[in-house]
């Protein structure tokens, strides 16, 4: 063991002194953030009941490439405002175990038509 981790050990010893530890239980560990990526593409499909949409998206740089794959969608956002041929901006929020998009924005159609803030054709 270096004496850097020994001088670590110490500290957490006088952590959970000082700030006690429950009777024993470990401390909870705190949850990670989650990163968010901006997406902006193509609703391929749209899977209401779901609650995923699959996407053609552009590069997402340091997440991943461009690519047409399925995301599900957050709890917050309403579905039903985005049909198939839609383009979108997006969030993608990633957490631990899973990816979600959130404040989907449609921002027109890739017909041409544009669209209004409640999803309907203009
Ligand atoms: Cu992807």
């Amino acid at each position: 063991m270096t004496r850097r981790i020994v001088f670590f050990w110490l500290l957490m010893a006088a952590a959970v002194t000082a700030f006690g530890c429950g009777g024993g239980t470990p401390p909870p560990t705190q949850p990670q953030k989650p990163a968010v990526f901006k997406l902006s593409g193509v609703v391929k499909s749209v899977d209401t009941d779901g609650r995923r949409l699959i996407v053609a998206h552009g590069d997402i740089p340091g997440f991943m490439r461009a690519m047409t794959m399925p995301y599900k969608v957050g709890p917050s956002e309403d579905v039903s405002k985005v049909t198939p041929g839609d383009k979108i901006d997006a969030n993608i929020v990633v957490g631990n175990a899973d990816a979600h998009l959130e404040n989907i924005q449609v921002t027109g159609h890739e017909d041409g038509a544009e669209k209004d803030a409640g999803g309907k054709t203009k």
